[in-house]
């Protein structure tokens, strides 16, 4: 079956961990047709928590596309992970759907991940949808769930279905637009079915009507007339009323229930068919047009072919899967298009959609819709396809930098290129992993958003490809230079059988400006030294520069200038000359008051209000210079500060646990400075130790 733009549905279902999302998502395709039984998370079979390592934590950890189809509606779901660590998983989801289902718990209300996602989701302007899920369970509440929404996020949530009692005495819900009642089933493996309202109920009915009359009044401003003149709005007006408001993000449609018990699926899906945004409502998408320029297109059906890759997966079975959002046109296979990233052709094979693991062929894929291309080598995420002639690129998805970052190595030596090959390729897969060689430390650094997801990847490669891998703290890449200026000369002499190696080179030495590097001059007078030796004398001092003054790293910064020397006609040669010049080097500047230069962050931490004073004084004890703070909005401070990398190494885990994950930042590379002391005498020792280690390893 092939859908036009406006029967299709793109909604991510987001919010805390636990809050029930995949559960709900289940219930939502069984009663949606899509599946002929609901699973559950303790089985281990539930449509979208497939892979091994979420079933085995029981925790969804990938965004999963899945869908359903009601009348001649195709519902695409995508089900989040609510761990803060997968948050790119969120991003993507909220960037390829036009509605977002946000679950809150109706025993605890708003969490801390849900507060973040909504802050995300109101960056986008993007229009949402609130379920109060578990509304089975005791002490469960959708009056102060809707409550605490109102007070944290300062929406306006307007009931859409209504509970028939709360807990375990829950017998249902109630449909307010429909006017119907959906009576718990007898248990959650049963559909709903609609009845009468229970006369009890009227009133209750009567009040979230108005409630939601007023909200479909803020759908334009002739509906809004018309309510203020005659009090009261036809059904037409109230469902397009509200599609309007729901399309601008101005109202928040609330909904009751309980995944596990099948409670409030049918309303819910019937709201989505007959009311959620279409892709047409879509935002417009910032794109670069052929020339580079900034430019911007809308989800168009009738324009060329155009789709954005939001996610890659690389399946053991299917091969490579890149999951698309088609944005203008529609694909078909045997298309050819390019990506336009590399100019790559690419002729379209066989295109699918997922029911979680499970792909299904289908005959195309619309503009608005989200389905899979397979076998497409070039294609990596945030790549654009298209088969214009003068293709724009989608703007890549503004995922946050991995800052928790880890040094890794084979536990078994032989192991190293297989393990880097599966580190590179979950990187592909997850644009928050990174995985890169630093050649000053001579490590692997992998980098992600925290310990759980690290821990998961790490797991993951151990199962399937059974290498352990090590990590440590990454080590730092301290600098050294001089302080003042200062010369050395230096005689290479060495008589050895036939003929003799000799060279002299008299050096001066003086600091350059931080970030300038390595100058060198020829301040020869005459013809004391010729020319062909010159190169040889550079060698030497980038030797000598690389094998660092006083703790082996590498110099910076210093320029050397050559001011005298001497030649023989036979003994000397451009490796004697090499061999004078590094000698020359490391005399001078170990008279120039040489030091240790360490790299100082640029750092930006994003924190509660309640949370502020702990992460100053904490950032003081980093040895921290705070040089701003920004209130951001919503209670949220941004505290800009430079820190010395060094103490920033654990600091993921510790903001997490100072501010109970509220808290997030960025950082950034700013420059070097010295350090002295007690702080540069550790540096020293702890290098020495190393190179001794290394040593004797080899
Ligand atoms: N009683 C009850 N348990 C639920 C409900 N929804 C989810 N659960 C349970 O809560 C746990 C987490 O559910 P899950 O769907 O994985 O939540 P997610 O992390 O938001 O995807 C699982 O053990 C579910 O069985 C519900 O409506 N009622
Ligand atoms: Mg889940």
């Amino acid at each position: 079956m092939s859908f036009a733009t406006d029967q299709i549905r793109n909604i991510a279902i987001a919010g805390h961990g636990s809050t029930g999302k995949t559960t709900l998502l289940e219930h939502l395709l069984f009663q949606g047709g899509a599946i002929a039984k609901p699973e559950t998370i303790e089985s281990g079979k539930t449509v979208s928590d497939f892979g091994e390592d979420e079933i085995a934590r029981k925790i969804s950890v990938r965004s999963t596309l899945t869908h359903c189809t009601i009348r001649d509606t195709k519902i695409n779901f995508i089900d989040t992970p609510g761990s803060s660590d997968f948050v790119g998983e969120v991003i993507l989801a909220f960037r390829a759907c036009e509605s977002a289902l946000v679950l809150i718990d109706a025993r605890s209300g708003v969490q801390i991940e849900t507060i973040k996602l909504w802050r995300n989701l109101d960056a986008r302007a993007k229009p949402r949808m609130v379920f109060v899920s578990r509304l089975d369970e005791d002490r469960a509440s959708f009056g102060a769930a809707l409550e605490d929404v109102r007070a944290k996020f300062k929406a306006n949530p307007v009931p859409v279905t209504i509970p028939m009692g709360e807990g375990p005495a829950c017998e249902g819900i109630i449909d307010v637009i429909n006017g119907k009642a959906y009576v718990k089933p007898s248990s959650g493996e049963q559909k709903e079915v609609a009845s009468e309202i229970p006369a009890r109920y009227k009133d209750a009915l009567e009040e979230a009507r108005i409630q939601l009359s007023e909200a479909a009044a803020e759908g334009s401003d002739e509906l809004m007339e018309k309510y203020l003149e005659n009090g009261q709005l036809s059904q037409e007006e109230i469902v397009s009323g509200l599609r309007d408001a729901l399309a601008q993000a101005k109202v928040v449609p609330a909904f009751a229930g309980s995944g596990l018990k099948n409670i409030g699926t049918a309303a819910l899906l019937e709201f989505i068919t007959a009311m959620a945004p279409t892709p047409l409502t879509h935002s417009v998408e910032e794109v670069k047009d052929f020339d580079g320029n900034p430019a911007s297109v809308s989800v168009d059906a009738s324009k060329p072919a155009s789709a954005m890759v939001i996610k890659t997966q690389i399946d053991q079975f299917s091969g490579r899967l890149s999951f698309v959002k088609v944005f203008t046109g529609s694909l078909v296979p045997e298309l050819d298009v390019i990506n336009v990233r590399d100019g790559h052709k690419e002729r379209l094979s066989k295109l699918y959609t997922a029911q979680g693991k499970k792909i299904e062929e289908v005959p195309s894929l619309p503009a608005g819709d989200i389905g899979i291309i397979t076998k497409a080598v070039s294609l990596k995420t945030n790549d654009t396809v298209s088969a214009m002639d003068r293709p724009f690129s989608f703007a890549p998805l503004r995922l946050p930098t991995p800052v928790h970052l880890v040094a890794i190595s084979a536990a078994n030596k032989k192991e190293e290129d297989k393990l880097n090959e599966l580190l590179y390729k979950a990187a592909e897969e997850d644009l928050t992993f990174q995985v890169n060689f630093n050649s000053e430390t001579k490590e692997t650094v992998i980098a992600g958003m925290g310990e759980l997801q690290i821990n998961m990847i790490l797991d993951k490669i151990k199962n399937l490809a059974k290498i352990v891998a090590e990590t440590r703290i990454p080590r730092v890449a301290y600098r050294e230079t001089i302080t003042k200026k200062s010369g050395a000369e230096y005689t290479h002499k060495k008589q050895t059988g036939g003929h003799g190696q000799y060279a002299r080179v008299v050096f001066e030495v003086e600091p350059l400006p931080r970030g300038t590097g390595y100058q060198f001059e020829n301040k020869l007078f005459g013809q004391s030294v010729s020319r062909g030796f010159i190169p040889g004398i550079e060698k030497g001092i980038h030797q000598a520069m690389e094998n660092g003054i006083v703790a082996g790293y590498p110099v910076v910064d210093v320029k050397t200038a050559i001011t005298d020397g001497k030649e023989h006609p036979v003994d000397s040669s451009e490796m004697a000359f090499k061999l004078a010049s590094r000698g020359a080097f490391r005399e001078a500047s170990k008279t120039a008051n040489p030091t240790l230069l360490e790299p100082i962050m640029d750092l930006k931490v994003f924190v509660e209000e309640k949370n502020l004073g702990d992460v100053m004084s904490d950032l003081s004890s980093r040895r921290g210079r705070i040089s701003g703070q920004n209130p951001m909005g919503g209670g949220i401070i941004e505290v800009d500060s430079q820190v010395p990398q060094a103490e920033l190494l654990r600091y993921a885990i510790d903001l997490r646990s100072m501010t109970s994950g509220t808290a997030s930042f960025e950082v950034e590379f700013s420059h070097y400075a010295p350090i002295s002391g007690k702080i540069a005498e550790d540096v020293i020792k702890a290098a020495q130790a190393f190179r001794t280690a290394e040593a004797e390893e080899e």
